[in-house]
């Protein structure tokens, strides 16, 4: 498979509480459509793209709370989704909740997938880096519960073989990590998709609400350069159930630099053409890894990871703010 290809970043527009996962599904085929048009082989779609970002809502009945959950890939509702793109010839990356069943014990993860133009799952991911709080907290505006509805990623951050080349995964937050886009540049990822849903008010740290699209493409524009790797960024932006989320969905290339943005906030493609041989200029020089690396000194990186893991989960449970 060729090296070169168009790739699309898919942004969705808000999506009610309320609305069918059929009328989401309709809204993605369109934007495939679209990409196709434009002769796009690979599309972006955001994180938890099938339905409203629920984590914001305390939700105490569970038979509620599991409507926001796929029990199975594709699934009666999403399979128009698959055979859209195997028709298009579109290989795509889409974030959803994932529910699994295992007797009576219910597991669930904030997941994404990438899916081949075939039509046949390479590869998923579950969210690392979950924000947010475990208990409801009444002071917010908003909730912001994905670590009372997600576990924590049990799949570290995967590469697999897709479109000629290696790609990776990740989710919203994750973004914010630089420990995220090494790993996956360590193991080659040579193009990393990630999906967001970013409210423009953070309730902690209110003063920085004017720079949530700095930080949004700063964190991707210096994990695409410090590893050499193409990243393609997809919100769900817009005023969503009374929550404003940012938009600036786009592709960067392995130098650092904004090749293809959105303009809006509603459902809207941006395309440019990747090219996997350029991750080399950087990756052959200045972040030439093997050349000049130096983990030796890196050690509190990992340090202690296990017992700080335990110590985290205390700190959440009983509801204290983790210290800053
Ligand atoms: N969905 C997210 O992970 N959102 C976070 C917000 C809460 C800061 C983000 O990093 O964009």
């Amino acid at each position: 498979m060729s090296r070169r290809f168009i790739a699309a970043t898919a942004q969705l527009g808000p999506i009610a509480r309320t609305e069918p996962r059929a009328e989401v599904i309709a809204r993605m085929i369109a934007l495939l459509e679209e990409a196709h048009r434009r002769a796009a082989q690979v599309v972006v779609f955001p994180e938890l793209a099938l339905t409203s970002f629920f984590p914001r809502w305390y939700i105490e009945d569970e038979a509620e709370l599991d409507r926001f959950y796929e029990t199975e890939m594709p699934g009666p509702e999403t399979q128009p989704l698959f055979d859209a793109a195997r028709r298009l010839g579109i290989g795509f990356y889409m974030g959803y909740a994932e529910l699994i069943r295992e007797g009576a014990a219910a597991r669930r993860f904030n997941t994404s997938i990438f899916v081949s133009p075939e039509g046949r799952i390479v590869g998923n991911y579950r969210k690392v880096h979950l924000p947010g709080h475990f208990n409801p907290e009444d002071w917010r505006p908003f909730q912001h519960l994905e670590k009372r509805y997600f576990e924590h990623g049990d799949l570290g951050f995967p590469v697999y073989e897709a479109m000629g080349g290696k790609i990776g995964m990740c989710l919203c937050n994750d973004r914010r990590w630089p420990e995220t886009f090494r790993v996956l540049g360590l193991r080659g990822a040579e193009l990393v998709m990630l999906g967001y849903n970013t409210p423009v008010h953070y309730p902690m740290a209110p003063e920085h609400d004017h720079l949530q699209d700095f930080h949004n493409h700063l964190s991707m524009q210096a994990g695409a350069y410090a590893n050499g790797c193409w990243v393609i960024g997809t919100a769900k932006a817009g005023r969503e159930e009374g929550c404003d989320l940012i938009g600036g969905s786009f592709i960067i290339a392995p130098t650092g630099q904004i090749v293809a943005r959105v303009l809006g906030l509603g459902d809207e493609i941006a395309t440019a053409e990747i090219d996997l041989d350029r991750c080399s200029e950087l990756r052959r020089n200045i972040f030439n890894f093997a050349l000049h690396r130096e983990p030796a000194d890196y050690g509190p990186i990992t340090e202690g990871a296990e017992t700080r893991a335990r110590e985290r989960d205390a700190i959440i449970r009983a509801d204290r703010a983790p210290a800053r």
